[in-house]
């Protein structure tokens, strides 16, 4: 990736990161979103990846980095690097497959132990082009949102359904928390710990 003093041409450079059980489509709703690339045959992921992606929201070009892993359980044991400075945590489960949406309880609580008070959480429950092996409700998927303050969509990766407006959502949330953080900065006291970098040096009490 390019060092920021090289690279100007983004306002905020900001961490997302992938949590959710294997198989659930972490991996592809990344290469959906930085490649618009889908693959019926994908592995499970080995280690950490990060895919790239600059959108506009807001008027503001944001670099995205969009973090992956397995949903393992081998990964319990080296997560707080990963979670470090994540400024949005997408929450994946499989809409055909209910234990993938029952362990969500499993990963919120994971991001209440390692993450920032202002993260923001978005809940999706991906394959919704597998109507018919359908397990989870959309319903669920939206009351278990409400009841934890979650973001909620259903979509797709396979065929992009609702992949960019989920996109813009969480980096129009991650915006608005910098701008209540902004404010705050006018009190040295109030720093955040999120992940975010102005290429303008415009919000260095953001920054890490
Ligand atoms: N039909 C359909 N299949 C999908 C979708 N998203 C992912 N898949 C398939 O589901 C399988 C698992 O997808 P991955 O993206 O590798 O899942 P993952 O969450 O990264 O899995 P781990 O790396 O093991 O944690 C692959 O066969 C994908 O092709 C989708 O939206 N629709
Ligand atoms: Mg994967």
């Amino acid at each position: 990736m390019n060092n920021e003093n090289q690279d100007k041409k983004w306002d905020y450079q900001i961490k997302i990161i992938l949590l959710g059980s294997c198989g659930t489509g972490k991996t592809n709703f990344i290469s959906k979103i930085c490649r618009n690339q889908f693959d019926i045959e994908s592995h499970s992921t080995i280690g950490i990846e990060f895919g790239v992606r600059d959108v506009i929201v807001e008027s503001h070009l944001f670099r995205l980095q969009l973090w992956d892993t397995a949903g393992q359980e081998k990964f319990l044991s080296m997560t707080s690097g990963y979670f470090k400075n994540a400024a949005g945590v997408f929450l994946l489960y499989d809409i055909t497959k209910k234990d993938s949406f029952d362990q969500i309880q499993t990963w919120l609580k994971m991001c209440k132990q390692y993450l920032d008070q202002y993260c923001v959480l978005y809940l999706v429950g991906n394959k919704i082009d597998m109507q018919y092996l359908r397990e989870v409700n959309r319903s669920s998927g939206q009351s278990f949102a409400q009841v934890n303050q979650l973001l909620f969509e259903e979509c797709s990766a396979a065929s992009g359904e609702k992949i960019e407006d989920i996109l813009k959502e969480m980096v129009s949330n991650i915006y608005q928390i910098l701008m209540m953080n902004e404010i705050q900065v006018e009190n040295p006291q109030s720093k955040s710990s999120l992940s975010i970098k102005s290429s303008q040096n415009t919000l260095n009490s953001c920054c890490i």
